[in-house]
């Protein structure tokens, strides 16, 4: 019988990549459901009409909608947590990155939507929290110190899109440390495992568990 907590995630999700991010680093295990968000099973809508993803089915009670949450919990769960929940000034950090910075990245890269302003004008406006990263990486090799934590997993799938919009643009740019952040993130092993490709969920496919290592 199946017990493991289900998780509805679509692979370029930045929030989903986040939370994917933060099993696999602490090590806990899931059923893992891959969603196409044009074609979402009823089974996510089912225990979470709001259907974003990602979902934590831990049970049929305890349903973990939001990405923070599912962070925060696996941290709970470890028994040798990777990283601390996050304390006041890293929650601080990705309110700004969730709320200021990713409305800002999402007019940058969806810049033809938002006609008033050339492309350029959004990623003006996105730099304000590039250049706070980069305060803090210039001493550091992770947001908060000489280790990954709680901030460093939240932020980085955000910065990851950034960097593609016109990744020539970024990777030119005075962004040094953060680009070196990013490249440490991207090319560790714990985001090869979370960047593995599964194929979309039906109801009937076979269960998938992940971390798959
Ligand atoms: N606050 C949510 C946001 C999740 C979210 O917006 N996910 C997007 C995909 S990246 C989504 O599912 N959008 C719904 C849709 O496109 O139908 C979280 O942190 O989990």
């Amino acid at each position: 019988m199946n017990t493991l907590p289900i998780l509805y995630s679509f692979r370029r999700c930045p929030y989903a990549m986040r939370a994917r991010m933060a099993l696999v680093l602490n090590n806990i295990n899931v059923e893992l459901r891959e969603v196409v968000l044009k074609d979402k099973p009823a089974q996510l809508i089912a225990c979470s009409p709001k259907a974003t993803v990602p979902v934590l089915a831990v049970s049929t009670q305890f349903i973990i909608e939001e990405s923070r949450e599912i962070i925060d919990w696996a941290i709970q769960q470890s028994d040798t947590p990777v990283f601390d929940l996050a304390c006041v000034e890293q929650r601080t950090l990705v309110d700004l990155n969730d709320n200021e910075f990713k409305a800002n990245l999402d007019r940058y890269k969806y810049f033809d939507r938002f006609p008033e302003h050339p492309q350029s004008h959004y990623r003006e406006q996105a730099q304000d929290f590039l250049s706070l990263l980069e305060q803090r990486l210039i001493h550091t090799p992770y947001l908060f110190g000489d280790d990954i934590c709680y901030a460093d997993i939240a932020i980085f799938p955000f910065i990851r899109q950034f960097s593609n919009v016109e990744n020539g643009w970024f990777e030119q740019s005075d962004y040094i440390k953060l680009q070196q952040w990013l490249k440490r993130l991207l090319h560790s092993d714990a985001f090869e495992i979370t960047m593995y490709r599964y194929q979309q969920w039906q109801m009937g496919s076979p269960t998938v568990r992940f971390p798959n290592q």
